[in-house]
């Protein structure tokens, strides 16, 4: 699909977008080699603390996915934000708050002391996924509507909102938070069904646009940061 785009911008959604796949089959297979998972014993408190199905009561835990969501999500926000024209500081703040977000969820996941400090872990990275939420929900929504990629940016945001408000969702129901989904493996296919959609849906939606409407792209104001609320690239100066 991409063999004929030559826009910078358009190229780079492509690059950006095809490390999803790359960066997941990778993730995938540290899972299934058990390079990335491993055996945790619950805090008191837990609904699994010594009950859970692994060896002495200990709970499955494949820590792997959310080390690398901080390498897979930050592609799909790169090429989001790209779409819609973004500035670099809200290509930044989106990218850095993700970041945060996977690697305290790695936290919360991780933490076998106290039992509320993995809700705490977990408090901080919906804290940061708010500030993900607002830059799509706002900030690109309203710059795409400038870029003229409303239309793509809308339908690709929607399915990453709804998306995506569902991993906090599996986290905290799943055997790692409260654990009302007490299966490790039910919990873990609950992700992986979000992932075929969050990441294969979403490439090849947006590389199909991107390929059949690289004019678009191309006349957006170049680099990152022309596209201002005041509606002035430097050319109107
Ligand atoms: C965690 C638990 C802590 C609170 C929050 C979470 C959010 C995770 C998200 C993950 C998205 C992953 C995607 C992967 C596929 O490409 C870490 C589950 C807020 C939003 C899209």
């Amino acid at each position: 699909m991409g063999r004929n785009v030559e826009d910078p911008r358009a190229q780079l959604i492509f690059v950006a977008t095809l490390m999803v796949p790359l960066v997941s089959i990778s993730s995938y297979t540290g899972l299934v080699s058990g390079l990335t998972v491993g055996f945790l014993e619950m805090p008191a408190g837990h609904a699994l603390a010594g009950v859970g199905t692994g060896p002495d009561g200990t709970v499955f835990t494949p820590w792997g996915r959310y080390l690398t969501w901080a390498l897979s999500t930050p592609m799909i926000l790169i090429a989001l934000g790209l779409l819609a024209g973004s500035n670099v500081t809200k290509l930044f703040t989106a990218v850095a708050a993700d970041i945060g977000m996977c690697i305290t969820g790695l936290a919360a996941a991780l933490t076998t002391s106290s039992y509320a400090l993995r809700w705490v872990w977990y408090v901080i990275s919906c804290a940061f996924f708010a500030v993900v939420l607002y830059i799509l929900l706002a900030e690109w929504a309203e710059d795409a509507e400038i870029a003229g990629t409303a239309e793509i940016f809308n339908t690709l945001k929607i399915l990453t909102v709804v998306l995506w408000l569902g991993y906090p969702i599996v986290w905290g129901l799943g055997a790692e938070g409260l654990a009302v989904i007490q299966s490790p493996a039910v919990t873990s296919w609950a992700y992986s069904g979000f992932d075929i959609i969050a990441k294969y849906l979403f490439a090849f939606l947006l590389l199909r646009w991107v390929a059949s409407n690289e004019g678009t792209v191309a006349n957006m104001a170049s680099g990152l940061g022309s596209v201002s609320r005041s509606g002035a690239a430097p050319a109107d100066d």
